[in-house]
């Protein structure tokens, strides 16, 4: 076994009975009520799931096993070759044994990626059959959902898994998927934009360096800017669409990848993940409408509500938790002061910054009038040349592949049953406030 499932294994045995004995013991506890407004809004704030690898605080953003984005960039390791940033590969690492990792730790890891990312030749097949302007996200749910015929978990299923093994077979797909993802999001990203002019990966990089490096966008900064962001949109908590998606697929026993190729699925929503392409085009127009790259205040305020009239969203702001600026958000701010000076679209998000949320709160509506993590990924991304915003979800998701892959990992491990609420029609829900 493994020394990172060596691990996994045994702090997921003593979680699993413990959680046996409070359940026979509490499970009638009332732990929380639900009110109407919940069932009609989308479940907001419902407490429902077993989710151990981060949770959202409204105010001060995600914490990933109780550590801020702050801390995690100070306690995480670096690359050991150099560079700025921590290494995802330590974050999948805590989220999910809860332990910070050695430096050694991660190398062993970035490693361990390397040796499992062979994409199998059929997915590349598949993938070049399809039509050149197919959005890069439904590439890439066809090529994640191509590669389920690898699926360990499925192959030892069909054989009479015993369900104590059932972890055992998610971590490898875990693994697996997460090796692979850089080279499958990198060959959609080249086939579209780059004629399929593919590029080798390099081996001697980490997990984020070399996908960094497959893109074609050479230079540290750039290498530094894909930990980074491979970082900060890992994991959300268990609520968010594209995780709850995952978890719920999961607990159905569908292997990782339908479970991931699924929640890549709800990523691709504007109000979700598409919103970091949303943000980026949508600036785009208002400075082909307004006819500068450098407006005002007042053109921006002019435009922002031009937006707002014509019904529709301002993307990159608002989130259904959170209530102050988004920590991933201002992580990126910080990014873009140290290493970016003078960038006209860079400038807009800081603008946009200081007006946006003053509009959204005087509209009386808007719960949260802060950005959130998409309104500043893609000022960032063009300025170091990656500029078809198209594929900027797809980014998204392969970080997304590190919260909801470990999380299925203590899925299976906890033994999570089936997911499976109860809905109601509006006659019930009428009959139910008049009796109350
Ligand atoms: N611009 C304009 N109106 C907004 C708004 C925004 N950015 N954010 C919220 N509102 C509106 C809602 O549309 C809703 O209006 P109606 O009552 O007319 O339907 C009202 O304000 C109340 O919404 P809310 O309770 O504040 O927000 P929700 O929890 O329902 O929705 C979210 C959250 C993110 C979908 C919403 O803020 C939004 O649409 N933002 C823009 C899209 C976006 O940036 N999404 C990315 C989120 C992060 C991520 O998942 O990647």
């Amino acid at each position: 076994m493994d020394r990172l499932k060596q691990k996994f294994f045994e702090k997921s045995s003593s979680l699993k009975a413990e959680i046996k004995s409070l359940a026979k013991a509490h499970g009638s506890t009332v732990i929380d009520k639900v009110d109407v407004s919940q069932i009609l809004g989308g479940m907001r704030g419902i407490k429902s799931m077993l989710w151990e690898t981060s949770e959202l605080d409204a105010q001060e953003g995600i914490r990933f096993r109780g550590n801020s984005i702050p801390q995690i960039q100070e306690k995480l390791p670096k690359w050991k070759n150099g560079g700025t940033q921590s290494l995802p590969e330590g974050l999948f690492w805590l989220m999910l044994v809860d332990e910070i990792p050695t430096a050694e730790d991660v190398a062993w890891l970035s490693d361990e990626w390397e040796k499992r990312a062979t994409v199998p030749r059929a997915t590349f097949d598949v993938l070049n059959a399809l039509p050149m302007d197919t959005h890069p996200m439904t590439q890439f749910i066809i090529g994640i959902s191509s590669m389920q015929s690898d699926s360990i978990f499925a192959k030892r299923y069909a054989e009479g898994m015993n369900k104590s093994d059932y972890w055992d077979a998610t971590y490898e797909d875990a693994m697996n998927l997460i090796a692979r993802l850089p080279a499958l999001a990198s060959f959609i990203y080249r086939r579209i934009y780059h004629d399929s002019n593919h590029i080798k990966p390099d081996t001697n990089l980490d997990w984020s360096g070399n996908f960094a490096h497959m893109l074609g966008i050479e230079g540290e900064d750039f290498k530094s800017l894909m930990r980074l962001y491979m970082l900060i949109h890992a994991d959300h908590e268990g609520g968010n669409a594209s995780a709850h998606t995952a978890h719920l697929v999961n607990s159905t026993l569908a292997d990782a990848y339908l479970s991931y190729a699924a929640a890549m699925g709800s990523l691709a929503g504007p109000l979700h993940g598409l919103a970091n392409q949303e943000v980026i085009k949508w600036i785009f127009e208002m400075c082909d409408s307004i006819g500068t790259t450098k407006p005002t205040k007042e053109q921006i305020v002019a435009y922002v509500n031009e937006t707002l009239a014509s019904g529709k969203v301002i993307p990159g702001y608002g989130h259904a938790v959170l209530r102050e600026p988004d920590p991933r958000f201002i992580a990126q701010k910080k990014f873009a002061e140290e290493f970016i000076k003078d960038s006209d679209y860079v400038n807009i998000v800081w603008k946009l910054f200081e007006v946006v949320p003053e509009i959204l709160g005087g509209l009386g509506k808007v719960k949260n009038p802060w950005p959130n993590v998409d309104a500043h990924s893609g000022a960032i991304l063009v300025h170091y040349g990656l500029t078809e915003y198209s594929f900027y979800t797809v980014l998204f998701g392969v970080s997304r592949a590190l919260g909801v892959m470990a999380a299925s990992c203590w899925s299976r491990a906890l033994g999570l049953p089936l997911e499976r609420p109860k809905s109601v029609n509006f006659t019930w829900l009428k009959n139910q406030i008049k009796n109350d």
